[in-house]
């Protein structure tokens, strides 16, 4: 697969999942732009710039992404974070990165996370997986942000017709460390090659990606992978032996699909989203 003929900017490249594109990009000889608010911890790959700089920068931004074909987007807060803190990078940043993208006709590729959808109930044993035109049921105010940037690729493609693909990953991590990642892992070679494929596939539209390896235990189902010729290859039912028994212990993060985001400030008084009504 020959690289894109145009630069791409990835925001977010001094992290964990930046430095991982930075290196596999720059190795299959694409020409990339990186940016970050911290500083570039490695060497720099052939080819590749980096400037440092933050998402609140609407100006910088658009700078950056100047005659750039896609925007593979991964800076901002990647936890559970107070309000204040997330809306900045994750609310603000992005309506940069998207006015960005629709100045130069760039293509989106979102880094969504399971934690807009973490409070649906785990499957049980045969009970149907989640498709991913399911409701959002955000776990906290990390969670919402990427609702709301699925939801900016929605408007941003149906108004604009700027293309966008939103990854729901789950766990995007070396090894997959708990029972939970057993269902939720992503392995890094699996991220790359989906990276690729969402930048390359030659139309996209708007479309959502469950963003998890080939996993047996896996929470979801449908998606619109077969728009941009994506398979994972990887799978975390390898690791099953070694984590059988690693659970995370408390009965919220067990029940619910994002895990420990859904007992972070949990209030609710009764243990089950069915209230005494019987009400979701
Ligand atoms: P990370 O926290 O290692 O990387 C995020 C990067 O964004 C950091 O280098 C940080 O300096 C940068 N950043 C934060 N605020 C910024 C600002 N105001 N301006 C510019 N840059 C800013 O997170 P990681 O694991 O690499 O995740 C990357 C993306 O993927 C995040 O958007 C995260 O929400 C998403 N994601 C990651 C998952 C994973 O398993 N690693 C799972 C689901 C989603
Ligand atoms: C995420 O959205 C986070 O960015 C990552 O650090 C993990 O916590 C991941 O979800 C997960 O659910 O395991």
């Amino acid at each position: 697969m020959p690289p894109p003929n145009k630069p791409v900017l990835v925001t977010g490249a001094a992290g964990a999942l930046g430095r991982v594109l930075a290196k596999g990009l720059g190795e299959l000889g694409w020409r990339l732009r990186l940016t970050d608010i911290a500083p570039f911890p490695d060497p720099l790959p052939a080819g590749a710039s980096f400037v440092r700089a933050d998402l609140n920068d609407g100006v910088a931004l658009l700078r950056m992404a100047e005659g750039c074909g896609a925007i593979l987007h991964f800076g901002g807060v990647s936890v559970e974070q107070p309000w204040e803190v997330v809306a900045g990078p994750n609310l603000r940043g992005l309506y940069h990165v998207y006015e960005a993208a629709r100045r130069e006709g760039a293509r989106i590729v979102f880094a969504s996370s399971n934690h807009s959808i973490g409070f649906h109930e785990r499957p049980q044993g045969n009970q149907e997986r989640l498709d991913a035109d399911c409701e959002f049921r955000p776990d906290g105010y990390y969670g919402l942000s990427k609702a709301y940037g699925e939801l900016m690729g929605r408007m941003y493609w149906d108004k604009h017709g700027v293309e966008n693909v939103n990854l729901r990953i789950g766990s995007c991590v070396a090894r997959p460390l708990n029972n939970r990642m057993l269902s939720t892992w992503l392995s890094y070679p699996d991220f790359v090659r989906l990276c690729v494929a969402a930048v390359t596939a030659p139309r996209s539209g708007h479309c959502v990606i469950w963003a998890c390896s080939k996993n047996g235990a896996s929470f979801w189902g449908e998606d619109h992978r077969a728009r941009i010729g994506w398979t994972p290859e990887d799978s975390a039912d390898d690791f099953r032996a070694e984590l059988a028994g690693k659970n995370l212990g408390d009965a919220v993060e067990e029940r619910y699909q994002g895990g420990p985001y859904c007992s972070i400030e949990y209030s609710r008084a009764a243990p089950s989203p069915r209230d005494a009504f019987g009400l979701d």
